[in-house]
């Protein structure tokens, strides 16, 4: 399958992430997609192109205008605040404090647009994000124009960016604007899939009320883990899309026969949707030895499960989420990828 991929990922670079207590070289980093594209090239999954370039409008169909606007100046208006840091949120809206008042002052609007503060909004980080939601249009542009599947290899992340929120290395959410993409280019129902370690809150809450879009996502239960305080199985959706959620929190230490019986049920309900396009939200933080997560798939698990999703028999786009041990990342990602095309055929 084709690989897109841009260099402008490169342009997102933080110097600090806030883990533990301390600060450290986030985890998400450039090297995780230089070592992703050096294991596409080398074996030779199939070509590696360019993203073609898309303006705001498929991006503001499911982000906030403000939140947009805020983006795109946070990085500059902090500077001029005379900050000499990178933007970071040190105080938001509370379940005690919900003024619907958006504060002036940049501080203030970081907080107001961030859902944790472990990700800073540093120079560069506007333009990284523009290119990653490219990437991912792209990619599912060429399976709308009839390709089996396609990866994206997003940089930065998305799925845990919200309507209007930040965080969790995520800006703009790239599978969700790729789903509205597919739906006003002629699909009828989408499926996205996320089988990243952590739960797709923003995913999730962008698509919540809706049955044209159905979300399902395996993650390490929110009692143990990020995101903390969504993903739970009861969570089924609301009005039209009551039903169109479905969540498999997993908890610490699920190995590969656990994390797949999950699998096999996601798989049944994407069959029974009959979606016309399927999206995969794929981090690979799974991995038994990812820094940050708790599960304990083996890297031969990978492929056993890129064939799965291609009995599926659907259109897939494959788009980059997380993934931190990095110097396995190339090697786990590809797996997922070979594993669906050996078995699509
Ligand atoms: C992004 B993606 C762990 C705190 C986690 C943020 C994790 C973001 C993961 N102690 N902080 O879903 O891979
Ligand atoms: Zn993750």
């Amino acid at each position: 399958m084709h690989t897109v991929y841009s260099d402008k990922h490169k342009l997102r670079d933080a110097k600090i992430e806030i883990h533990e207590g301390k600060v450290v070289a986030p985890f998400e980093c450039p090297r995780r997609a230089e070592i992703i594209l050096a294991r596409v090239i080398s074996e030779q999954l199939g070509d590696v192109v360019e993203p073609e370039f898309y303006n705001l409008e498929p991006v503001l169909a499911v982000h906030d205008a403000g939140f947009v606007q805020f983006l795109e100046t946070c990085a500059s208006d902090w500077a001029a605040a005379g900050f000499a840091g990178e933007a970071i949120a040190n105080c938001w809206p509370t379940r005690t404090m919900n003024s619907p008042h958006i504060p002036e002052m940049i501080e203030g609007k970081v907080g107001y647009y961030a859902l944790a503060s472990e990700t800073t909004v540093s120079e560069g980080t506007w333009e990284a994000a523009l290119a990653s939601k490219d990437v991912a249009l792209t990619a599912t542009e060429l399976v709308l124009d009839g390709q089996r599947a396609a990866f994206g290899l997003c940089r930065p992340p998305g799925h845990h960016a919200a309507s209007d929120q930040f965080g969790g290395y995520c800006f703009l959410n790239n599978a969700a604007i790729a789903a509205q993409h597919a739906l006003e280019k002629g699909a009828k129902k989408v499926a996205i899939l996320d089988v990243d370690f952590h739960h797709g809150n923003g995913t999730q809450q962008i698509f919540y009320g809706r049955d044209d879009v159905l979300f399902l996502s395996i993650h390490g239960d929110p009692m143990e883990a990020f995101p903390y305080f969504l993903g739970h199985a009861d969570e089924e959706g609301q009005g039209s899309g009551q039903g169109y959620n479905v969540n498999y929190p997993l908890a610490s230490g699920a190995t590969y026969e656990v994390w797949k019986a999950a699998l096999e049920q996601a798989l049944a309900r994407i069959r029974e949707y009959k979606a016309d396009v399927l999206i995969v939200s794929l981090g690979v933080d799974t991995f038994e030895d990812d820094p940050i997560s708790f599960f304990k798939l083996e890297s031969d698990d990978f492929t056993d499960y890129g064939g799965m999703l291609a009995a599926l028999d659907l259109p897939t786009v494959f788009l980059l989420e997380g993934g931190y041990a990095v110097e396995q990342v190339g090697i786990n990602v590809v797996n997922v990828l070979q594993g669906f095309d050996r078995a699509a055929g």
